[in-house]
Parts: structure tokens; sequence; C-alpha cells
């Protein structure tokens, strides 16, 4: 059995703190005896055989646009169908929070007064996915079926932050999709006699170093205003024919950004002035036709987003722009931090290095620590 399933069996059969407590032990007994457990695999097995040899004819194919409490929103050829999981998707095993997401395509059998019965989902050829709590038992499925991620941050309201955009960015190269990365509300970071000149200046300085160190590697970034349309007609080129999905911070306008763009009207809320941070306003995510060709998703702004699946050693993996350096450490397998000799360390003084990757770097590494000590 995987460890992966090992979690999910631990899941179901003890309480958080017998979890805790006899982790280790239980582990043991179950390596040793795998007996409790084969009857499970042969019910696997003969559902995937059955699966195999079910009939989907009478099935009708469409596509998940939206999950809201009435239902799973699918369109199938331009007519919508709100329509709910069969029982038997309900009751397999997986290590997925929810089994369903927007972009899904699925096989539905159709039911009265324009609901229907999810029977199958087709396998995914993306996934954009976060972990769901601090314990990383279960991956989330945010959306599905993407070939882009508009990684959406702003300006001032709220400010740059360099490490959640790696976050978005690690998640979106370990889904197999293109990131992107939209600059929002460029038009705050002129004058302004509603914010104070020296916050200005300091966001206007980390901008400027964010295109440097993130054009340098290679990824689409785009400044944008809605108040001025700068970059609006540059970021439609981009999702021309593409599925894209928006994903970022509350309040930095995701929604915006796709009315402005497909002439849609969502929801936009203002951000708090205290925290400058949005008010969660878009509360589902759905996906919205583009005029011509292609779709965009809009998502809720997440809190805390945790990389799925990502392990420290892994991290350096996507900052290629210490390998050449990360060769000349003292240590092989330096991580950067605290080891002497290092000439990772070394390349950011002289400013080989991006000094905000580099902080971004050091952040992440904290926290997958941290997150590693808590499970
Ligand atoms: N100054 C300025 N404000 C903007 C711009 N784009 C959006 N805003 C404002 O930012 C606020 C938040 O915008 P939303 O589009 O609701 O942000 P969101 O990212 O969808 O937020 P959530 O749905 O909460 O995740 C609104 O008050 C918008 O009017 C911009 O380019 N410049
Ligand atoms: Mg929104
Ligand atoms: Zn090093």
């Amino acid at each position: 059995m995987s460890k992966d399933h090992y979690y999910d069996f631990e899941e179901e059969f003890h309480s958080p703190s017998e979890r805790k407590l006899a982790r280790n032990e239980r582990k043991i007994a179950v390596e040793k005896d795998r007996s409790k457990y084969k009857k499970t695999d042969a019910d696997q097995r003969k559902k995937n055989d059955a699966l195999k040899q079910e009939d989907f004819s009478h099935l009708t194919r469409g596509r998940i646009l939206a999950i809201n409490p009435e239902g799973i929103f699918v369109d199938a050829t331009g007519q919508n169908w709100i329509c709910q999981l069969k029982g038997t998707l309900k009751q397999e095993k997986s290590r997925l929070k929810n089994l369903v997401a927007v972009g899904d395509f699925v096989l539905f059998e159709k039911k009265d007064n324009g609901t229907g019965s999810i029977c199958h989902v087709e396998e995914r050829r993306s996934i954009l996915s976060r972990a769901d709590n601090l314990l990383r038992r279960k991956q989330q499925l945010i959306a599905v079926n993407i070939d882009q991620v508009i990684i959406t941050c702003s300006v001032v309201f709220p400010a740059l932050k360099p490490h959640l955009v790696d976050r978005y960015v690690i998640a979106t190269l370990k889904g197999n999709m293109t990131p992107i990365i939209a600059i929002n509300k460029i038009d705050l970071l002129k004058e302004n006699p509603d914010i104070d000149p020296v916050t200005l200046e300091v966001e206007a300085y980390m901008y400027k170093e964010f295109l440097k160190a993130y054009s340098a590697l290679g990824i689409p970034v785009v400044s944008l205003s809605i108040h001025t349309g700068e970059g609006l007609p540059e970021l439609k080129a981009l999702m021309h024919g593409k599925t894209s999905v928006f994903s970022g911070q509350s309040g930095v306008g995701k929604s915006s950004l796709i009315n402005a763009m497909t002439g849609s009207s969502l929801k936009t809320g203002a951000v708090v002035g205290k925290t400058n941070k949005g008010s969660h306003t878009t509360t589902t995510t759905h996906l919205v036709p583009i005029e011509g060709e292609g779709f965009c998703i809009d998502t809720p702004g997440i809190k805390s987003f945790g990389i799925w699946d990502l392990e420290e050693k892994n991290l350096q993996a996507y900052y290629p722009e210490f390998f050449p350096f990360a060769e000349k450490c003292k240590f092989p397998d330096c991580s950067h931090r605290n080891e002497p000799d290092c000439a990772v360390k070394k390349a950011v003084e002289e400013e080989k290095i991006s000094e905000l990757r580099f902080a971004s770097y050091c952040a992440l590494l904290a926290s997958l620590a941290e997150e590693h000590r808590n499970r």
C-alpha cells in the first residue's frame, strides 16, 4: 500500500488525537498486516474493471461551469444542467477534498426539469490545487483542464507580495499549466494625496525590482489598470483561445479585470481601508466564456495558499536562477540558509540573484518547515 493510501485509511479509522500519538506504531502494524486491506484492494480492482466495461452511450458529455450550494452547473452544448454527483462516485476513496471542480469534463444522466446525475469524470490534463489546510491531508481542487493561470496581484492596495506570487507559480508549474503574472492597479503608483509618500516610494521600488526579477525568469508579466485601461489589450491577447484561471489574494481585482475584458458583470468589492485586504467578494469559482474563443475562470481570493505536496528539499527546483551558483556551494545539499561558503548567498549579495526572489525562497522554506513540524 502506498503512503498516500495509508493516510486515507488512517483518516477514516482514527481520531486526530489518536493519530498523533500512535501514528508510527500503527504504521508498522499496517505494513506487517496487509491482509486487512486486501479486500479493499480487490474491491477497487473490481470497480475499475466494471468502469471499463460500463456503457456510457446513454450519457451526455458536458463541462462544469460552477459549483454552488444548489448543485453542480454543467454546460452541454450551450444548455445548462443542474447536476448532483451519483452516489457511487461519492464513495470512491481519494485524497481529494472535492471530487469535481470547475473545468471538469463529465458524463451525466439527464433527469427531469433540467437536472442531471454525474456518473463519470474524465481524466484531467491539468489541475490547479492547494492543500486544504495546514495538516495537508487533502488536495483541494480549485479548477481543472486549464491552459494558464493568471496569477493576479496588485500594488499598494493590497501590496505586492513576491512570496505569495511564488506559491502560485509553483502550484501552476506542478499542475501542468503556464503561469502569467498580472500586476493590477498600477494607477495607484502615481502621486496620490490619499497615500503616504513613503509607502508609495517603497511600493514603486518593489514593483521595479519585481518586474526585473520575474521577466528574467521568462514568465510573462503584464502591468494593468482597469482605470486607465493599460495592459488590458495585452492580457486579452494572451488569453485568446485559451482557458485561463484568475487566481490571487482577495481584493487585487480578479473579477474587475474579467469584467473589463469580457464585458461580464461579476460582483466586485472594496478593499478594507485599515488592513488593505480584500473583502472576499467572490465566493464561488465559475467559468466565463470569452467572446471569440476561450474561457476564463474567476476564483475567490484565498487566505492561505498552501502548495499541495511540496517537500522542502524540492523547493529549489522552482528557483532555476540559483542552479549555476548552487553547484559551487561547499555542501552539495546546501539549503542556502545558514551553511558556510554558500555561493547562492554570495550571488544575492553581489546582486546576481534577485533579493526579492531569495527572500521569497527563504520565507517559503521556513513555512514548509513549519508546516512539516505541524503534520
Ligand atoms: N485603483 C484601482 N482599483 C482597482 C483596480 N482594479 C480593481 N480595483 C478595485 O479593487 C477592489 C477589489 O476588486 P475585485 O475585482 O472585487 O477584487 P477580487 O480580486 O475579485 O477580490 P475577491 O473576489 O474578494 O477575491 C474594487 O474596489 C475595485 O474597484 C485598478 O486597476 N485600480
Ligand atoms: Mg472577485
Ligand atoms: Zn548554498
